[in-house]
């Protein structure tokens, strides 16, 4: 069982928790320990990229990312490289995903919708600009810092977001197909910059509406929905939100809406500001360079304290109380993609009250030790989702246990662990504090 955490450094950076993973990634907080700064770390693995023969295309996109400096795209600061890892240093926001506001609160307000959209198609404009498309706009993409910002992850590293299929071969439209423009899933070539648009209006469109405007359990009907672009706007929409969203989802990609039009629309300019900011031109592509050339004497060297390191109790404690979204959030990191909480129920008790839960739900369910892999194999957005869980013991008879979304859509996780609180709640320790709080 996970009793202690081993304490990793990657050149000048401590190592923290996972925060993401991906077919070719794993994102962990980590923290400059010269400075202090909080940085997300995007860690690939050097034999993956090269298997795939993506090493060029990496390279490509990272040096562009580098060139993009725009207050809403989360920044990247740095690459290292290790004999057998790329390191990717990440600006790390604290806000969370955008889409929790629509878990946690439903459907946002028209204004609110609005200022984030504004958020969005600036930097859809800025990166088309310079010739940088996204190709894989969805919810887990857009994070919120701690002003309420909207910073966008991943603009111009769609390498990552390939997947290996059980065929082994590379493909493009992976994940949940909901946000993918038709063209782009008819898979003849596409535009990225129309294609990115689309994944705006849907966007728009799950702000506004608080459910995705095309959804279906069946992959082919999806597909047939989007390809038609076979929707319907909710009745409290305004007239003019629903020309605006018809105009972007619009399936043929020569007649869909322009950024340009869309900055001259009624409902898009009500409140609208243009960006003015910045840019300092300071940027130096040496590191990836160094990087992708593996130049040994540049190498950061992966340390791991021998001497594990014991768990605070208490501060798992406090920042698993109860069960619910709210600790989501958390003060030392800021932001999970994960909830934790705690029981006083054995360990084998509590795998076995998860896999219960999760099995009806239609989950796989991997064991391995304390850890579990839960994986929805259904077909269409569910199919997605993989979600990682482990069991911590804090004392003998007290374990927290960790609830991660390992892949997947985030709305489609929170929904799971929605149900999966509903059916764990008499292995939840609740604090008679807890018990006030819902009975109040
Ligand atoms: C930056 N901050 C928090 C989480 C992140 C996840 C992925 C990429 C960048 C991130």
């Amino acid at each position: 069982m996970s009793q202690s955490k081993i304490k990793r450094r990657v050149g000048k950076y401590e190592i923290g928790r996972t925060i993401g993973e991906g077919t070719f990634a794993k994102v962990k907080f980590a923290r400059n320990t010269e400075t202090g700064e909080p940085v997300a770390l995007k860690i690939l693995d050097k034999e993956k990229v090269l298997k795939h023969k993506m090493a060029e295309q990496i390279k490509r996109e990272i040096a562009t990312m580098k060139l993009i400096k725009h207050p809403n795209v989360v920044r990247l600061y740095e690459i290292m490289g290790s004999k057998t890892k790329i390191f990717i240093v990440l600006e790390y926001v604290t806000g969370g995903e955008l889409f929790d506001k629509i878990v946690n609160n439903g459907r946002m307000r028209e204004d609110e919708a609005r200022r984030y959209f504004h958020q969005l198609i600036n930097v859809v404009d800025y990166c088309h600009s310079r010739g940088v498309y996204h190709r894989d706009l969805k919810p887990e993409n857009l994070l919120l810092d701690a002003y309420g910002n909207l910073k966008v992850s991943d603009f111009g590293l769609s390498a990552l977001s390939k997947q290996v299929r059980d065929d082994g071969l590379l493909h493009t439209t992976c994940g949940t197909p909901n946000y993918v423009a038709p063209e782009v899933l008819d898979d003849g070539g596409y535009d990225g910059a129309t294609a990115d648009l689309w994944s705006c209006g849907v966007i728009l469109f799950v702000l506004l509406a608080g459910y995705l405007p095309f959804d279906d359990s069946n992959l082919m009907n999806l597909y047939k929905k989007i390809s038609a672009a076979e929707f319907t706007c909710p009745p409290w929409l305004s007239f003019s939100a629903m020309k605006l969203i018809t105009q972007i989802l619009d399936p043929n990609p020569m007649t869909r809406i322009t950024i340009p039009e869309i900055l001259k629309d009624e409902w898009f300019k009500k409140g609208y500001k243009p960006p003015v900011f910045k840019e300092k031109d300071d940027t130096n592509l040496d590191d990836v360079e160094a990087v992708f050339k593996d130049y040994e004497e540049h190498h950061v060297t992966e340390q791991r304290d021998e001497q594990p390191t014991a768990m605070n109790a208490f501060e798992l404690i406090s920042m698993s109380k109860g069960l619910n979204l709210g600790n989501l959030f958390d003060a030392e990191e800021g932001f999970k993609r994960e909830t934790r909480f705690t029981s006083k129920c054995p360990a084998n008790e509590i795998i076995h009250k998860i896999e219960e839960a999760a099995k009806p739900l239609g989950f796989d369910v991997h064991k391995k030790n304390y850890k579990m892999r839960l994986q929805n194999l259904k077909a269409g957005r569910k199919g997605n989702l993989n979600v990682a869980t482990e069991i911590f013991q804090v004392a003998p008879s007290l374990h927290m246990v960790e609830v991660r979304k390992a892949k997947g859509d985030t709305l489609e996780f929170n929904t799971f662990y929605k149900s999966l609180s509903t059916c764990l709640e008499d292995v939840v320790w609740k604090t008679e504090e807890d018990m006030k709080e819902v009975h109040v």
